[in-house]
């Protein structure tokens, strides 16, 4: 009778294991200067997990502002400061981000995001 039972939540566990793709992550780290990111290209596919980094190594303070469909989303770092954000990648397509910061104007880039 025990053996049966272990069989039972052995298929279960197998089973449940199964379920649901797994979660990807994409982990970029964007380099926020005066005026430029780099890169400014960026890239993530279809559901990924995005963890997007806004790495400070100006003398400024910057910040990074992504249009996303559902809605826009921003971080902000000082000189020297790591600031992350993260946000399931949207459909296919091209989202742009850019600095907000008076005379940052320069300072744009665009997610590119692909089936996977
Ligand atoms: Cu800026």
């Amino acid at each position: 009778m025990r053996w049966i039972l272990s069989m039972i939540l052995l298929a279960l566990a197998v089973i449940l294991s199964g379920c649901g793709a797994p979660l990807r992550e994409t982990h970029i780290t964007v380099v926020a200067t005066e005026m430029s990111f780099s890169p400014d290209k960026i890239e993530a596919h279809v559901g990924d997990q995005v963890f997007l980094t806004l790495s400070n190594k100006g003398k400024l303070a910057h910040n990074l502002i992504i249009l996303l469909p559902s809605g826009d989303r921003e971080i902000s770092a000082t000189d020297g400061v790591d600031a992350v954000m993260a946000f399931p990648a949207p459909k296919a397509g091209t989202y742009r981000f850019y600095c907000s910061l008076l005379g940052h104007e320069a300072m744009q880039g665009v997610l590119t995001v692909s089936e996977p």
